[in-house]
């Protein structure tokens, strides 16, 4: 009789494992709650938001998702291990019932673990060929050039090393370039780099490529869907003034793009064709705001005359 109970033990352990596992699960599906809600909640798992493209909100969601899905098991697991350690505390010197071949325990122990890995596997290589997807015929072509230390942005009429630069910005030690660009539409950047490996990354975009000298041309698209303003920075140490290797991202609408392409091809500077369209003509997000190599700066046309 003491056999069979010690046999009935675990099953029921790993019945109220699979019943709590299974009600979580149910109450978050019934609780109303989108991925998104419990980002929020949680501080977005330590992302900055919930992204500013279509690309961004699905990497968004499969962080939030396999973060939720990993606390889950976590939490399963440490209380597995308090409840061991108090239920089976050491009593006397008397050897406990020992479990082995336990057949349910061990193919539930087996295949739950191939199952998360699976489903995660499955969800992250669905988000990664859509993060990845490149348009026949994007809405806009942007070339990024990096150097160090600073970035320059081509507006192009094509696609390809062949394609014609329409309109520039270029950064300096005392100006952070701006990149304008529309939402609602596909964007594709190729990046091109002058000397060494850097690294072009939106925070806010949640996302960051690298960008090769030579003859790689790193190519992504993206849709953004948020108007604002965005620090960019270089995501690949670089050298001296790596850290300082700033730009920013300003978001506009379609109507607000157009005007800033056509004023800039008509041979207005960045920041004449921002102001043109209502924008603050110099980065506002972006810190640190120039390299050090000279004074700090705000980049304001004072400063910069000023020289300082
Ligand atoms: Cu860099």
């Amino acid at each position: 009789m003491g056999a069979r109970s010690s046999a009935t033990r675990p099953r029921a352990v790993g019945r109220a494992a699979g019943l709590g596992l299974g009600g979580a699960t149910l109450l978050m599906l019934l609780s109303g709650c989108s991925i998104a809600d419990w980002g929020d909640a949680f501080g977005h798992f330590g992302w900055p938001s919930r992204g500013i493209s279509l690309q961004a909100h699905e990497m968004y969601d499969l962080w939030i998702a396999s973060t939720i899905a990993a606390l889950t098991v976590g939490v399963g697991v440490w209380g597995l291990i308090f409840w061991c350690v108090i239920r089976y505390r050491k009593r006397g010197d008397e050897l406990p019932v020992q479990t082995r071949f336990n057949m349910p325990m061990e193919i539930l122990y087996t295949v739950t673990p191939i199952l998360i890995v699976a489903v995660l596997f499955y969800y992250t290589a669905v988000v990664q060929t859509n993060v990845d997807k490149l348009s026949k015929n994007p809405d806009q072509v942007v070339e990024v050039v990096a150097f160090k230390w600073n970035w320059q942005f081509n507006y192009r009429d094509g696609m390809g090393e062949d394609a014609e630069t329409v309109a520039s910005t270029v950064g300096s030690s005392d100006v952070i370039p701006i990149l304008v660009l529309p939402v609602g539409e596909t964007i594709r950047f190729e990046e091109t780099s002058k000397d060494v490996i850097h690294s072009f990354w939106v925070p806010e975009m949640l996302f960051k490529r690298d960008v090769f000298p030579g003859n790689v041309r790193n190519v992504f698209e993206v849709t953004l869907d948020k108007t604002g303003r965005y620090v960019g920075r270089c995501a690949e140490l670089c050298g001296t003034y790596h850290a300082f290797m700033n730009f920013e991202l300003v978001t506009v609408t379609s109507e607000n793009f157009d005007k800033y392409l056509a004023a800039r091809k008509a041979g207005q500077s960045t920041q004449q064709a921002l102001t043109a369209i209502g924008e603050e003509p110099y980065a506002t997000r972006t810190s640190p705001f120039n390299t050090r190599r000279q004074s700090h700066t705000w980049n304001s046309p004072e400063t910069v005359a000023a020289g300082k």
